[in-house]
C-alpha cells in the first residue's frame, strides 16, 4: 500500500475512533481503565464489589430503561448524562427490548436495603439500579455518577469514552437523617443560590436542608399576616449588605426543587432570641411597644421576644400556621438558641405555650439542643451544637426517648475556619481542619447518647462571613462529603486513613462542577 494511502487508511480509522467518542490511542476492544471503581465512592457504601473486567460503555446507542415510578429518576439521571457525553439517552418504559440500557427498577431490591438503599450492578451488557422506592433509586443514582470518569459532570460535551466502572453495589443508609443546614439570615442567598447548593449536597446523599431563615440581622420568609416581616425585617444583613426574602410562592419553589433531590427542607424561626429583624419591624412585639434599630453586627443574645405580652403567641401561631402551611416535611424548627436575654422561668414559660402551636398546625418540633431543658414532647428532635462531650440537659432527654439530631460546633459547623488564616469563617467553637470535622462518631460523641438516640447528622454553615456561593462553597467542600459518610456509612468501615484516599478522588468532579474548594494539605488531591 503506497505510504500517502496508508496514511489515509490511518487517518480514516483514527477518525472513526474518535466519532464513536474513543480516545484515538485506545483499540476498539480495549476498554479504557476506568478512573475510579465501586470502592472509591463517598460515602462509603455497605458493600461494594469491583470488577473491572465488567465495565460497561455508555454508547449513543444506550437507553435508559424504567418502570413507572421510576420514571422522575430516570429523567434525573439522563440529565446527568446528556450534557457531557452529548448522548440522546431516550428515558423509555418497560424493560423488554435489547441493546445497551441503564435499567432502574423498583420494588424488586433486597428488603435489607429497606426505603433508601440500592443494588446497582455494571456489567459490560449493561447497568441495572433496583430500589424499593424512587428515593432509593435517586440515592443510587448517586453513586452511579460516581462510578462515570469526573468529566461526566462537565455542562458541555467532552469528546472521550464513558466507561462505568464495573462491578456491584449493595447499600443502604446507617442514619435516616442526614442534613445540612445553610444560614439565609446573616446575608441573604438566592433561590438559585440556595438550588445551587442542594444539587451540591444531594449527590452526597444528604436528605435534609435546614433553613435559618430569621434572625437578628435579617427576616428571610414572607408571612402574609404580618407583611413587614418580610418588607421590612428582610431589608438588612450583616455589614450592610443587601437583604432579600423568599416570597411563599419563591419558599414552595425550593421545596419542590429540594423534593425532586428527595431532600427536605426543614424551616427555622428561630425563637425566644434572635429576634430582632421580627422586633425592628413590629413595635408591638417589644415590651415596651417601642420598635427596636435594625442591627448588622454579629453580636449574639441581646434580643428576647416579649414572653409577657399575648400578641407574642399570636405571632408566633401566625408564623407557624402559614410556615406550615407551606413546608410538607415533618418538621419546624423552632430555633431557642443564646436566648441569654429570656429569663429562665419566661423561657419555659414560652416553650409551654409554643409547643402546642407546633403540634396544632401537624409539625413535629426540631430546635437547638436549648430546648432539651423545656421538657419538649418525647417526638421533639433537639439538635447538639456544643463543643463538650456531655450535656445534662440532652441526656435527660434523650432518656426520655428524644432522637437527637448531632452538630456538635467544633465538629461539624462548617463556618468554623479550617486553620487560623482562613480569610472566610469564624473560629469561636475551634479550627476544623477537614480530619477534624470526619474523625468522629455521633453515637459516641456525647455521654448518654448513643446509636439508639441519635437521628443523624447536620453540618450547619452559618453566613455572618459569607456572602456569595463560591465563600459557600469554599467552606463547605471539601468537608461536607465527610458529614454525609458519618451520616450514610457503617460505622466500622470508616477510616481517615481510607477516607483521604477516596476523598482526594471527588476533587476531579468539583473541578468539573466549578466547585471553588479549599486544597486542604491534609489530602493529596488528584
Ligand atoms: N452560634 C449561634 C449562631 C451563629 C454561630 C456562628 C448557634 C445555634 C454561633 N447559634 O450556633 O447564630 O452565630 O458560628
Amino acid at each position: 500500500m503506497s505510504k500517502r494511502l496508508s496514511r489515509t487508511v490511518l487517518g480514516v480509522a483514527v477518525l472513526s475512533l474518535v466519532t464513536l467518542g474513543l480516545p484515538a490511542t485506545a483499540s476498539a476492544g480495549q476498554h479504557a481503565k476506568a478512573e475510579r471503581t465501586v470502592t472509591d465512592v463517598v460515602p462509603a457504601p455497605v458493600d461494594a464489589k469491583p470488577d473491572p473486567r465488567a465495565s460497561f460503555r455508555l454508547s449513543p446507542a444506550t437507553v435508559i430503561r424504567t418502570d413507572r415510578e421510576g420514571k422522575q429518576v430516570a429523567e434525573y439521571l439522563a440529565g446527568l448524562l446528556r450534557p457531557a457525553t452529548g448522548y440522546r439517552l431516550p428515558v423509555v418504559s418497560g424493560h423488554r427490548g435489547g441493546g445497551p440500557a441503564i435499567s432502574l427498577e423498583t420494588g424488586h431490591a433486597s428488603g435489607r436495603v429497606g426505603s433508601e438503599g440500592y443494588q446497582l450492578k455494571v456489567s459490560p451488557s449493561g447497568v441495572t439500579l433496583k430500589a424499593n422506592t424512587d428515593e432509593g433509586l435517586f440515592l443510587g443514582v448517586q453513586t452511579l455518577r460516581q462510578l462515570f470518569p469526573s468529566e461526566i459532570e462537565s455542562k458541555t460535551v467532552k469528546k472521550r469514552s464513558w466507561v462505568v466502572s464495573g462491578g456491584s453495589v449493595l447499600d443502604y443508609p446507617r442514619f435516616g437523617y442526614r442534613s445540612a443546614m445553610l444560614d439565609v439570615a446573616r446575608h441573604f442567598f438566592t433561590p438559585d443560590q440556595v438550588k445551587l447548593y442542594i444539587d451540591q449536597i444531594a449527590q452526597y446523599k444528604i436528605n435534609n436542608l435546614h433553613l435559618h431563615l430569621t434572625d437578628d440581622q435579617g427576616w428571610r420568609i414572607e408571612i402574609k399576616s404580618w407583611p413587614k416581616l418580610a418588607t421590612v425585617g428582610g431589608q438588612t444583613a450583616v455589614g450592610g449588605a443587601p437583604g432579600g426574602y423568599y416570597t411563599q410562592e419563591q419558599y414552595k419553589d425550593l421545596v419542590r426543587y429540594a423534593a425532586s433531590r428527595h431532600i427536605t427542607i426543614v424551616p427555622e424561626i428561630d425563637m425566644p432570641g434572635h429576634t430582632n429583624a421580627a422586633q425592628h419591624s413590629y413595635a408591638e412585639l417589644n415590651c415596651d411597644g417601642k420598635a427596636v434599630p435594625p442591627r448588622t453586627d454579629i453580636e449574639v443574645g441581646y434580643s428576647s421576644l416579649c414572653i409577657g405580652k399575648d400578641i407574642t403567641y399570636k405571632f408566633v401561631d401566625d408564623v407557624i400556621r402559614e410556615l406550615s402551611a407551606i413546608t410538607p416535611g415533618k418538621y419546624i424548627n423552632i430555633g431557642g438558641d443564646e436566648a441569654h436575654s429570656t429569663s429562665p422561668e419566661d423561657y419555659q414559660t414560652f416553650a409551654t405555650k409554643v409547643h402546642p402551636i407546633v403540634a396544632k398546625y401537624g409539625k413535629t418540633i426540631t430546635g437547638w439542643h436549648d430546648i432539651a431543658k423545656t421538657n419538649p414532647p418525647v417526638s421533639a428532635v433537639p439538635q447538639f451544637w456544643g463543643t463538650t462531650g456531655t450535656d445534662a440537659n440532652v441526656a435527660a432527654a434523650a432518656a426520655r426517648g428524644n432522637k437527637i439530631l448531632m452538630s456538635p460546633a467544633n465538629k461539624a459547623y462548617l463556618d468554623m475556619k479550617y486553620h487560623a488564616q482562613t480569610p472566610l469563617g469564624l473560629s469561636w467553637a475551634g479550627l476544623i481542619e477537614v480530619k477534624t470535622g470526619y474523625d468522629w462518631d455521633p453515637a459516641t460523641h456525647l455521654q448518654g447518647v448513643t446509636e439508639k438516640n441519635v437521628i443523624g447528622v447536620e453540618a450547619p454553615l452559618w453566613s455572618e462571613t459569607l456572602i456569595t456561593s463560591d465563600h459557600i462553597e469554599f467552606m463547605a467542600f471539601p468537608r461536607l462529603p465527610g458529614y454525609a459518610e458519618i451520616g450514610w456509612s457503617p460505622k466500622d468501615s470508616r477510616t481517615w486513613d481510607a477516607y483521604r484516599l477516596r476523598l482526594a478522588k471527588q476533587s476531579p468532579r468539583w473541578v468539573q462542577q466549578g466547585i471553588d474548594f479549599y486544597r486542604s494539605t491534609q489530602v493529596d488531591w488528584k
